[in-house]
């Protein structure tokens, strides 16, 4: 941290009383400054400093080397401050949410995404089922095609998460620990990279790249597909995409199968709340389902799988949204564990394809 010195006036015996204690006031400012910037490091954080020591044993590397590098990183206020619980007058629209994802500008970028990638997003679909309109919904959402893959330090980002998640959270526990673990895949990750890992930039959650994939993900659904050997999320479209496309596979995509169905309701009271139960899992037959009062059309009747009822709730004075998704729905919120998230990767998914020329 680099602070500017306040220039201290010259000895003179004219100095006023309150020049003075404009010169105390600054140096009690400088020392408070300093206090805050040592505190804001983990390497004064006892937790931080016996995780890096448990990764260094459990990994076979320098306990002082990784306590430095963990030491290193920096707590940052604002992202503990975007993890925080939503104030409880938060509503949740889909309407809005829709028009953020699905909008021109990022229709457009998606139609020059699918252009100059056509070739790589057919072979990824050929390999792993995964069709190329999902691929394109879901880069889209994350990054907008890889303009807005993050600037924040990651390694100051994961940390912050690990050591100070937000106490108010009610899954503080349980997020702490995720947030480790991401640490630990970060440390190894930015190990076998020649990027010093002060370096790595993210979303404030930890999440890099064109794809926006945590650490773990990286590491486990991460491939090379432009054949250089590297695997680079944060250049390589053709890394992204094959990445995208193995990680839907990897969580069980159907090919073929849609995403979803048109659903009306006409339940209330009991049968609705049953078919709401289970949330976006996967839990009716389609005959089941239409006979509690989620009636479906005749494709959704004939689909062999089981269907989830989801809703998504607008603001206003709209109605709520409802669909009837599928497995492959279910499959899109292992990216992102939000049914709004869902929707939205697949309506801009289609919205590009609409616009792109068909070819043979
Ligand atoms: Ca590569």
């Amino acid at each position: 941290m680099t602070t500017t010195v306040a220039p201290i006036p010259t000895a003179d015996a004219s100095v006023s009383l309150r020049r003075s204690l404009a010169v105390a006031a600054s140096l009690v400012l400088l020392a408070t400054h300093a206090l805050a910037a040592r505190s804001d490091r983990y390497r004064d954080h006892a937790p931080a400093m016996a995780f890096a020591q448990q990764w260094a044993t459990d990994n076979q590397q320098p306990v002082d080397e990784i306590q430095a590098v963990v030491g290193k990183a920096k707590r940052l206020k604002r992202v503990i401050k975007l993890v925080s619980p939503a104030p409880k007058t938060f509503q949740k629209d889909w309407f809005s949410y829709r028009q953020r994802f699905v909008e021109p500008i990022r229709i457009k970028a998606g139609q020059r995404f699918w252009a100059r990638n056509r070739a790589t997003l057919k072979l990824a679909e050929a390999q792993f089922g995964v069709p190329a309109w999902l691929v394109v919904g879901v880069i889209g959402v994350e990054t907008l095609y890889g303009r807005y893959a993050g600037k924040v330090p990651t390694l100051d980002a994961l940390a912050t998460l690990a050591f100070d998640f937000p106490e108010s959270h009610p899954r503080a526990a349980a997020r702490s620990a995720f947030f480790r673990d991401e640490l630990g895949h970060f440390l190894t990750l930015s190990r076998s990279s020649s990027t010093p890992i002060e370096a790595w930039r993210g979303s404030y959650a930890g999440a890099l790249g064109i794809p926006q994939f945590m650490p773990s993900s990286w590491k486990k659904y991460a491939i090379d597909f432009d054949g250089d050997g590297i695997v680079d999320l944060k250049n390589s479209e053709a890394d992204a995409i094959g990445s995208v496309a193995n990680y839907f596979a990897e969580f069980g995509w159907q090919r073929d199968m849609p995403t979803h169905f048109p659903v009306t309701l006409k339940a209330k009271g009991r049968p609705l709340k049953q078919l709401l139960e289970p949330d976006i899992i996967p839990s009716f037959q389609p005959s089941e389902m239409h006979a509690l009062g989620g009636q479906l059309g005749g494709k959704a009747k004939q689909h062999p799988g089981l269907l989830a009822l989801v809703k998504l709730e607008n603001a206003g004075k709209r109605r709520d949204t409802f669909i009837a998704g599928t497995q492959n729905f279910y499959v899109i919120t292992r990216y992102n564990w939000s049914s709004y998230y869902a929707l939205a990767v697949i309506k801009l998914g289609e919205a590009v394809q609409r616009k792109m020329p068909k070819t043979p």
